[in-house]
Order: C-alpha cells, then structure tokens, then sequence
C-alpha cells in the first residue's frame, strides 16, 4: 500500500469548546503518530511526503475567499493585539440572519464556520494545508497507475463546506481528491464516507453535481453532530439530484446492521458507473471511540477494507476521524491490509 503522510500537522491542536470547558480536541497529533507507528510496523508499505500545496486545488472545492481567509486568519488574530490562544467564533449567521460578508476577523470567524469545536492558531494553517496536499498527492499517484493509495491526512476534511470549517475540518480532503481526478480526465467520481459523523462539507461541495457522487453513512443527525445536515431525503438538487444519498443510523448501531447498510451504500455508488473511487475513512465508528456509539471492532474494519477492494476501482483512501488514539493505528492497519490481500 502507497501511504501519503508527513509531520507538519504537529504543529495543529485545536481548542475545543466541550460542555464549560475550552479543552485541546480529541482531534489531536497522537492520532496521526500512532496510525504512522502502526503502518510502520507493516513491511508492504511505502511512505511518501506530499508534493507541495496546490492553492487552486483547494480553490477547485472552497470558495477563494474563504481559502484567503484561513491562510491569513491566524496573522490578523495576533496584530490585532489578541492574545487569546487561538481565534474562535463567537456568533453564526443562524435563522433568519443574513449571509453578508462582515469587515471584522472577529465576524468573519463566525461567518466562515458551523461549529465551536474548531479554532485557528499559529500552525493551523500550515497543517491543512499539508493534509489538502498530501490528499491531493494520493490522487496524482492513483491518476498516474497506482491502483489504491492511502492518504494519511491530518486535520481531516469532510466536516468542511465550500465556504465553511467545523468538526475538526477546514480543507475538504476528499473533496479535493475527487476533484483532482475529475480534472485528469476521470469520468465520474464515487465518493463513499464512513466516517461516524455525516460528511454535510462533502455534500455540499458536490450537491448540485452530476459528476461526483456522494453516499454517506453515519449517526443519525437527530442525536448527533454535525445535525443539521446528513438526512435520508437529502438526494442532490438541479443536475445533482439523485447523486447524493445517505443512510442515517441511530446510535448504539451494531457491526451487523452496520455492514448490511455498507452493502446497500456500495450497490447504490456502483449503480452510478464510477470510473474512480476516494473513500472518506473515518473510523470513529469504533466500539470503543470516546466520542462516537457505534460498535464495530477490528475484524470489522477488515471486513470494510474487503469490500472497498471490491468495487475494483482505482482508490484513494482518505484519513478522516477515529478517537480512540492508541487503537486507530491498529483498526487502520486492519483496513489496509484487507484490502490489499483482496487485491
Ligand atoms: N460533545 C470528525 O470525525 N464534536 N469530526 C462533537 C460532542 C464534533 C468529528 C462534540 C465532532 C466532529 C472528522
Ligand atoms: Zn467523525
């Protein structure tokens, strides 16, 4: 398995607001340590940095002013005398606001993002960039023959709208993967995520989209975040409709039940003919992930890493959550090596 990773996302721990609390998110470097460890330990990979990042790569997905906005974001919080640890929202364009564009950081934190989970600081920026690259990287080497590779990304992606960071996202990965093959040339781009958590910025990115389609299973958004996006009638608008599907499950959702709706999510992506495939792989979907209620365990992320290998697909496999640090390295592994043995 060709692994896409590097360090830089060291630099990137963001706050999190958890009930009173501004605590350092679950989101944190040990993940990627533990998952680089654990690939590590496997002798059929191989390691590789990430080309440089490609700023229209990201424009391709994101609105150019948002990406403006993250890139400098961190450098406006502090010459304007902030000494606040990191730059955070403190109010959201919701109901019956409106979506004007305002002058301050301070407004504008709030107007670019969904979410209190997710705060800028000083090597914020750097990270996300480096994890769009290393996405972006991973679909060039898939582009040029390589039949799967594994795009070790940190931050993760697909909580990120077009013009919106939240759930741990600010650049959407996947995103800018499936965009990158739809550029060179591949026809059209299935996108399958199994994070715990809806992929509402995967969603949106493609929602009104023939080309790229997108199919999401996740906790139901009735009882878990992101909320407000990720329902079963959401199906793409305008030349989108019917490119976009998703399987909510309600919490406390078994392995079984969980790979019977896996089945129906793939024969519904391989109705629509892709030529490529870019999986959204979050595996908080862990038994015992500390923010997450499903129940699947390591023979089950085998299992999944069987199937993706059956779509028979050029695949690049994007990192997204998985909280349970110590055993990510391991439940990934379980992934990787299944579906390489399944060829
Ligand atoms: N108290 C990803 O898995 N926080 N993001 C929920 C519950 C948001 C997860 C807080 C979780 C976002 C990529
Ligand atoms: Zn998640």
């Amino acid at each position: 398995m060709l692994v896409i990773r590097s360090d830089v996302h060291r630099g990137h721990h963001c706050l999190e607001l958890d009930g009173t609390a501004l605590i350092k998110s679950w989101e944190a470097p040990a993940r990627a340590e533990h998952v680089d460890a654990a690939i590590r330990a496997v002798s059929d990979v191989t390691l590789e940095e990430p080309d440089p990042f490609d700023r229209t790569a990201a424009e391709a997905v994101h609105d150019p002013g948002y990406v403006e906005f993250l890139s400098t974001a961190w450098h406006r919080w502090t010459s304007e005398g902030n000494t606040a640890p990191a730059a955070m929202a403190f109010g959201w364009p919701a109901r019956r606001f409106r979506n004007v564009r305002p002058r301050t950081l301070e407004a504008q934190l709030g107007y670019y993002s969904f979410a209190a989970d997710c705060s800028i600081a000083e090597g914020t920026w750097t990270a996300v960039a480096d994890s769009a690259a290393i996405a972006h990287t991973a679909a060039d080497r898939v582009i040029a023959g390589t039949r799967v590779a594994f795009a070790r990304c940190r931050p993760p992606g697909h909580h990120a709208m077009k013009d919106q960071f939240g759930g741990y996202c600010y650049l959407n990965n996947a995103a800018i993967a499936a965009q990158r093959m739809r550029n060179a040339g591949v026809g059209h781009v299935a996108i399958l995520d199994v994070d715990y958590h809806h992929g509402n910025g995967t969603q949106d990115i493609f929602y009104d989209r023939p080309d790229v389609s997108v199919c999401s299973l996740h906790a139901d958004p009735l009882e878990e975040f992101p909320y407000f996006l990720g329902h079963a009638d959401e199906v793409g608008t305008g030349p989108g409709l019917g490119h976009n599907r998703n399987f909510p499950l309600a919490r406390g959702t078994d392995a079984a039940t969980w790979l019977s709706t896996l089945g129906r999510a793939a024969a519904w992506l391989e109705a629509r003919r892709p030529d490529a495939l870019v999986v959204s792989l979050g595996l908080d979907t862990f038994v015992d992930d500390p923010i997450s209620h499903f129940r699947l365990r390591r023979g089950d992320f085998a299992t999944l890493g069987r199937q993706l290998a059956g779509f028979a697909l050029p695949t690049v496999l994007v990192m997204e959550g998985g909280y349970a640090t110590e055993e990510l390295g391991h439940n990934l592994v379980a992934v990787l090596s299944a579906f390489d043995a399944a060829g």
